[in-house]
């Protein structure tokens, strides 16, 4: 009796996530990227997002919807002027500050060690980044990191045969996507080395291919802030996602409480959902809630792990942890490769959680653990994060699926970082 309450519970949950998926990537919505065609043209402008619950900032989608087997990237990029780098007149000339949280203000936020392990941690991503080491190189000494060049031996790039090239052809939203993963997992843990494979689309056999390589190359953290709808065809490369010497950690979605979005959903993987972060008057001095657009979802494919007890979803539930991502309170990111968003390129403001997921990679590069840790850990010490309460990012009867509840809920997962007890 008890089981069929819970799969009536599930069948619910399905319908209400069914029925609010019109900004879902997937056949229903299969405006396809000008990617698809190989062409090197910069992606097409998408619309205007329209934030499910509350009004914010302006943002577009750094890529578009996709057809199923084929992945977008997960950021936001805000379009209006206050996230615009701030000129400040000073005797010796105009100083340039971001605008966004930079190193320092996510270090104090989640109580990050200013030095830690020296982790090879990958960011997986789909076409080229043309700007990738020289756009690191200026978000790191502006903000005091240490630098990380292909020259000291931190940086590296390949293509997802592993080579130096020849790298795919650029497009701007990924190479937008790009720099921000390299930018976060800096935030993240300053000590690590970095791995930049590039894969030849945005197709996940290429993904895949990439993912196997960067685990080839000794990454023990791949960061994967893309996702796709879930299906059937995913089993095909989902070991890919978990193989043993690394932790693979990738984006909720940006979509609020819908279906779930591969690799985030398969077995191994750490889902990392969104948040919003805000500076508090408080003991940590800063607070969270769920981000409305935060991805959450109850799987149709993927098994229920072991250590997840949650009730009313019978399969995988999506996510395991989460940090900041809403670009409302975004992150700062240096970009100077031509984008499609008619924004000057240099210093912008990025949230989605394109954004959580590599911080969080970064972190667990810190703790230096990548090579065994799997989400089943992070369960085991509730206690080591913040409890993200307050928020929603859907309609669900006001249920953890879609709703920031005290202990687990589904867009915020266990909650943020507390510090790296928890990874
Ligand atoms: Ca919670």
């Amino acid at each position: 009796m008890a089981l069929s309450v819970r799969r009536t519970t599930l069948s619910l949950f399905t319908l209400i996530a069914l029925a609010v998926t019109p900004l879902l990537p997937g056949p229903a919505v299969a405006a396809e990227t000008s990617r698809a065609s190989g062409s090197p043209a910069l992606t097409a402008a998408q619309p205007v997002s329209a934030a499910p619950t509350t009004a914010g900032p302006r943002t577009q989608d750094v890529c578009g919807a996709t057809t199923i087997g084929k992945a977008r990237c997960l950021a936001k990029v805000r379009t209006d002027a206050a996230a615009a780098p701030r000129q400040i007149r000073t005797a010796a000339g105009t100083l340039t500050t971001p605008s966004g949280y930079g190193p320092a203000e996510l270090r104090a936020a989640y109580k990050l060690p200013a030095v830690g392990a020296r982790s090879l941690v990958a960011v997986v991503i789909a076409f080229d980044v043309p700007n990738a080491e020289a756009d690191l190189a200026t978000y790191r000494s502006t903000f005091g990191l240490p630098a990380c060049t292909s020259a000291n031996g931190c940086f590296r790039k390949v293509n997802q045969n592993g080579d130096p090239g020849p790298y795919p052809a650029p497009d701007g939203g990924w190479a937008l996507e790009g720099s921000l993963d390299l930018q976060m997992v800096s935030a993240g843990c300053p000590s690590c080395t970095i791995l930049l494979v590039t894969a030849q689309t945005n197709n996940f056999v290429d993904l895949a291919a990439a993912t196997r390589t960067a685990t080839r190359l000794g990454a023990t953290v791949i960061s994967h802030s893309y996702g796709g709808n879930e299906w059937g065809g995913m089993w095909s490369f989902a070991s890919v996602y978990n193989q043993p010497g690394a932790i693979s950690v990738a984006s909720s979605g940006d979509y609020g409480f819908t279906a779930a979005l591969a690799p985030a959903v398969l077995p191994g993987v750490l889902g990392v959902g969104g948040t919003s972060l805000f500076r508090a008057p408080n003991v940590r001095g800063w607070t969270e809630d769920v981000w409305s657009g935060a991805g959450s979802s109850c799987s149709a494919y993927v098994a229920k792990p072991a250590h997840q007890t949650d009730p009313n979803c019978q399969m995988r539930t999506v996510s395991d942890l989460s940090a900041v991502a809403d670009p409302a309170t975004g992150v700062a990111v240096y970009d100077s490769y031509p984008n499609p968003f008619g924004i000057p390129p240099g210093w912008l403001v990025l949230g989605g959680t394109s954004a959580s997921a590599p911080l969080i990679a970064g972190m667990i590069g810190s703790k230096g653990n990548g090579s065994t840790y799997r989400p089943g850990q992070a369960y085991k010490k509730p206690w080591a994060f913040y409890d993200v309460i307050g928020g929603s990012n859907g309609f669900c009867g006001g249920d953890y699926l879609c709703t920031g509840l005290k202990g687990y809920d589904a867009p915020s997962g266990l909650g943020s970082p507390k510090g790296l007890n928890g990874l």
